[in-house]
């Protein structure tokens, strides 16, 4: 039999260049690992069975590289990923490392520094569309603040829209085939960044000249971070139509941001996610936004690597089995019960639908009395999980 839990090009994995390259630096300790060619990832994660990497403009090419510099890294590098079949579905700009940026890119206070910003990633927008990408995410790192009092607050959201504003049509007048992702997170590196979470990102959306081109990103460390519950995040954005893209990792609540191999930390709600992910038919990239232990070589990285598309395969034959199990889909449809008529009335509000609702007896304590046998499903999702069901 054929192990099913082998990752292929066709279950679409994606690795960040700086997700395997994370040298393991922490604000209180330096790097454990030497760099890794950008190149010699490629070979690496393709032979692990990944479909492609994601890499912010400074990944590939660093900051003060020549254009001639440029070039030959950018060739060398197309040529790798030609000669293993690896694709590049989503790039996105550095927009934080450099000194430049620490009052923020798209949000500092000062005028040539967001202009700077501005032009750095529509380089690195060409960028992404010389390799191929079709997604451009956003991460504000540095879109934030430690002293509230420095900036006027609506300024800020003014300047992240007009900067979204200047990119789709930028795209637009270009020609590229790109839509916007953009990735909200509640604070790290800077005290508290704006457009914190993804439902922040949702409104912040609809504010924008061609809302259609920009989606989210949402990332499992980051809501998790946030006290929030990421299923319901992706969901929220999934049935907005605005799931773009998605960042896979794991997280303990509040902490720093982890971003822990997929499936390391809370199983069932990776599970669950794995399951709508699959259930619904996304057909976007399973990319994850996560690194090795700070105690690993690199051995430990390719094991990670493979660990998080191992762990995602595992899940989604987990999901295959509680969709096919009796017991639970027997449940699950006496759990979620339907009513045609009731359900009419409900969905569209007219005089008359007002008028028939008023009159109904619905005999509340009746209603109240029913046990809706949650335990029991949990209980079940347990033991799928666990394999002996
Ligand atoms: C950075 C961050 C991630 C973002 C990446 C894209 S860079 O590693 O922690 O969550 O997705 O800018
Ligand atoms: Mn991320
Ligand atoms: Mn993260």
């Amino acid at each position: 039999m054929a192990d099913l839990y082998q990752p292929k090009p066709e279950h679409k994995f994606t690795f960040g260049l700086w997700t395997i390259g994370n040298q393991g630096r922490d604000p209180f300790g330096a790097a454990v690992r030497l760099p890794l060619k950008p190149t010699y990832s490629v070979k690496k994660l393709s032979e692990l069975g990944a479909y492609g990497v994601n890499l912010h403009d400074n990944d590939l090419i660093p900051f003060d590289a020549s254009a001639s510099e440029r070039d030959q890294i950018v060739k060398e590098f197309k040529q790798a990923l030609n000669d293993y079949g690896m694709k590049v579905p989503m790039a996105t700009t550095n927009l934080f490392y450099h000194p430049v940026f620490k009052d923020g890119a798209f949000t500092s206070n000062d005028p040539k520094v967001r202009a700077f910003a501005i032009q750095k990633t529509m380089n690195a927008i060409d960028l992404g569309a010389e390799l191929g990408a079709t997604i451009y995410v956003f991460w504000g790192g540095r879109e934030g603040a430690e002293v509230d009092a420095a900036k006027n607050g609506p300024d800020t959201i003014k300047w992240n829209r007009e900067a979204m504003n200047f990119f789709t049509n930028y795209v637009k007048d270009q020609g590229y085939s790109m839509r916007f992702a953009l990735e909200a997170k509640p604070n790290e590196p800077r005290g508290d960044l704006y457009l914190s979470t993804t439902g922040h990102m949702l409104h912040f959306i609809e504010t924008l000249d061609h809302p259609e081109m920009v989606g989210v990103n949402p990332e499992f460390a980051h809501e998790t971070m946030a006290g929030l519950n990421f299923l319901h995040g992706v969901v929220q954005a999934y049935e907005a139509g605005k799931l773009f893209h998605i960042d896979l990792n794991d997280q303990k609540m509040s902490r720093f941001d982890q971003d822990l191999r997929f499936g390391s930390e809370n199983i069932k709600l990776a599970f669950l996610l794995v399951k709508f992910l699959e259930d619904t038919g996304w057909d976007g990239s399973r990319h994850f936004d996560a690194h090795a232990y700070r105690t690993e070589d690199e051995q430990g990285v390719w094991d990670f690597a493979a660990g998080c598309m191992r762990s995602y395969l595992i899940l989604k034959e987990k999901a295959r089995r509680f969709n096919e199990d009796s017991e639970i889909q027997g449940m699950l449809s006496e759990i979620r019960v339907r009513d045609e008529e009731l359900e009419g009335l409900m969905s569209a509000y007219s005089a008359e639908s007002a008028k028939q609702l008023r009159t109904m007896d619905f005999k509340p304590d009746e209603l109240a009395k029913k046990g809706l046998q949650y335990e029991k499903l949990d209980q079940l999702t347990f033991e799928i999980l666990m394999g002996v069901r």
